[in-house]
This record gives C-alpha cells, sequence and structure tokens, in this order.
C-alpha cells in the first residue's frame, strides 16, 4: 500500500514545494556540519511554541478518528503520546544550550503556522483534510531529519539526537502508516474534499518552507 495512492500523486504533482521543504538551507546545513548555532537554536526555542500548539490539534484529531475508525485512533494515539514525550524533550534540550523557553515569543512564520492548525481543529473540518494536513507536518520532519542521518553526512555530534528524534526508523514507519490512512480517506472522498485536502497539503508545505527560513533569520 506504499506507491500508487493519490498522496503519491500529489507529491510527484508537488515536487518542487515537497523539496524545498525537505531540503531546505538549514537542514542541509545541519547535514553539512556548516549550521550556524544561533539559527539551530531560534529553531529549537520556536518549535518548542509550535509542539505545544500541535497538541490541541492532535486532539481534534484523535476526537475525529475515534468516530471514523478503531484502526486510525490506536496510531494517532501513538503520536499523542509521543508528544508527551518530545515536550519533555524539548525542555532538556533547551536546558542544555541554555535557552530559556519561558521567554520564547512565537515569530510570525510561527504563528501564521498555528493559526493553520488552529483552523484545522475545527470540528467542522473533515477528518480526511485533517489527516492528510497532519501526515504532511509529520513527513516533512521525517524526510528532513533523517536526510542529516544518512551515511556520508557530516551533522555535528550535538544534533544528532534531534535529528534522531525525526529521522529514526520508527518514526518513519508511523508516517508511513499516516500516509496509508490518509490515502485510504483520500480514496473515498468527495470532489470538495480531495480539493480541500490538497490545498492543506500545499499550504503546509508553505509553511514549512517558511518556518525554516524563520530558523535561518530570514523572514
Ligand atoms: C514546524 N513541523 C514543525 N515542527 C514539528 N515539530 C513538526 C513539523 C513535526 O512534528
Amino acid at each position: 500500500e506504499v506507491g500508487g495512492g493519490i498522496l503519491e500523486t500529489w507529491l510527484d504533482k508537488h515536487s518542487s514545494m515537497y523539496n524545498k521543504a525537505t531540503k531546505h538551507p538549514f537542514i542541509l546545513s545541519i547535514r553539512d556540519g556548516t549550521v550556524d548555532l544561533s539559527s539551530f537554536k531560534r529553531w529549537l526555542g520556536q518549535d518548542y511554541l509550535f509542539v505545544r500548539e500541535f497538541v490541541p490539534f492532535l486532539a481534534s484529531l484523535l476526537l475525529k478518528a475515534c468516530k471514523e475508525s478503531d484502526g486510525d485512533m490506536e496510531i494517532l494515539l501513538g503520536g499523542m503520546a509521543s508528544l508527551n514525550d518530545e515536550i519533555s524533550w524539548f525542555k532538556k534540550e533547551a536546558f542544555k544550550w541554555n535557552i530559556l523557553l519561558s521567554t520564547i515569543a512565537p515569530q510570525n512564520p510561527n504563528k501564521d503556522y498555528c493559526r493553520l492548525l488552529e483552523s484545522l481543529t475545527s470540528p467542522e473540518v473533515n477528518y480526511t483534510v485533517a489527516i492528510t494536513a497532519f501526515w504532511a507536518i509529520e513527513a516533512v520532519y521525517q524526510e528532513s531529519f533523517s536526510l542529516c542521518l544518512r551515511s556520508g553526512s557530516n551533522t555535528p555530534a550535538e544534533l544528532m539526537d534531534t535529528c534522531q528524534r525525526w529521522g529514526n526508523d520508527g518514526f518513519g514507519q508511523y508516517c508511513c502508516s499516516l500516509r496509508t490512512i490518509a490515502n485510504r480517506n483520500l480514496l473515498n472522498a468527495p470532489e470538495d474534499v480531495l480539493r480541500m485536502a490538497e490545498e492543506a497539503f500545499l499550504h503546509v508545505l508553505e509553511l514549512e518552507v517558511r518556518f525554516w527560513n524563520m530558523s535561518l533569520g530570514e523572514m
């Protein structure tokens, strides 16, 4: 069930935008070992704020999944458990880098991304649209950070833990499960839902690029 779905069609159709999101200069600088640590610290602080906003979105998705399918619910519940761990990890990591999380204010690209999450949290938003966006959000990080773990990469030792968090095989499997779920729902979706899901997918890619740009200090 890996290839041949609607998401694969969209990945192909929008491959240039997808590559901009998954092979961003910020990620390439981590992989090449040339990363500016102030950029990394900016990313870390902003992503902590993003992940906190991610919780109500995932909660709303879980609520929708409970009404749709038991199998989906279990996968998303696993995601919720990881998110709990992730928030603790951010706190530990911030301490390691001397970042005071309580003093960080969200920058505009982050605010815009959180606004998208908030709009997708509404009960009126179709489950298929929301799960498509959720898959895209997770897949961009998985693809990006796994690039920094490939053989031949020059990722600094102190950033390996970060890259492993989203680049590890378990997270890769999780993203695969999300893609399967989204594809199954898209296959049965009416035309207007398909259009909204593709729009949400593109919106996520756009905001991921802006989020990486923000980390580089370019807004
Ligand atoms: C901006 N996108 C952003 N932050 C994250 N932590 C993820 C995706 C993956 O959870």
